[in-house]
């Protein structure tokens, strides 16, 4: 049996990930696929919690600090993810390392300093990047609420996870519409999928995040 695929959807805020993962899940579990939904950060853990208290302003922290802690938000979660990688679960991933790193380095820390709690996650084998221009984002809603809402900084954001595009990333234009991204993703996602199934050496997890 070919192990699950680690989908993800990473993207600025506002850009409709977390929309476009429930249709994904959605659509999959309709195909008769078994495919879970995990979401970063997670907020309902004890660190999940400190992060949350961060985000909406309650608890400051040290940039540092903050940073390591989302990455042990992702950490503690791994485990878990692999198992159900390995007994043929599909991942639908709404953000991971690559916003770990955006954010925090968007803020002036050091790239490589930000890659390197991440080092050795397991690696997705299909990332879709929501793209949305700044200007567009504050249209839908505002900023304002949360810790990072703020357009000098999402600006910062988008740039660098520019930077950081890699090999498995599929760029998707998040001014489209919400059905058409969805039709987009879904191809390619099944796609993905339907190959893994054919391949003989599918079964091997990616253990490599940000090693090059
Ligand atoms: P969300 O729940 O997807 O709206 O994310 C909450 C906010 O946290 C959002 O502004 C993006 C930011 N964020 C998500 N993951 C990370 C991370 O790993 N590190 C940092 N510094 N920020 C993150």
């Amino acid at each position: 049996m070919a192990r699950g695929r680690f989908i993800l959807l990473e993207g600025c805020d506002r850009a409709g990930k977390s929309t476009q993962c429930a249709m994904l899940v959605a659509a999959l579990k309709e195909k008769g696929y078994a495919v879970e939904l995990c979401k970063f950060p997670e907020r309902t853990t004890t660190i999940g919690q400190m992060i949350n208290a961060y985000l909406t302003n309650a608890k400051e922290l040290d940039d540092q600090a903050i940073h390591l802690l989302f990455s042990a938000n992702r950490w503690e979660a791994m485990q878990a993810m692999k198992n159900k990688l390995r007994e043929g679960v599909h991942l639908v991933v709404d953000r991971y390392a690559y916003s770990g790193v955006a954010f925090s380095a968007a803020k002036g820390l050091d790239l490589t300093w930000c890659k390197n709690p991440d080092r050795g996650l397991v690696r997705p084998d299909l990332t879709f990047f929501l793209d949305l221009p700044t200007s567009e984002a504050e249209k839908r809603g505002g900023f304002g609420e949360e810790r990072y809402e703020k357009r000098e900084l999402q600006e910062k954001v988008r740039h660098l996870f520019h930077e950081l595009k890699g090999k498995e990333w599929v760029m998707v234009d998040a001014r489209s519409s919400v059905q058409a991204m969805h039709e987009t993703i879904l191809k390619t996602a099944l796609d993905k999928i339907q190959e893994a199934q054919n391949e003989a050496q599918s079964g091997e997890l990616l253990e490599d995040m940000f090693i090059e």
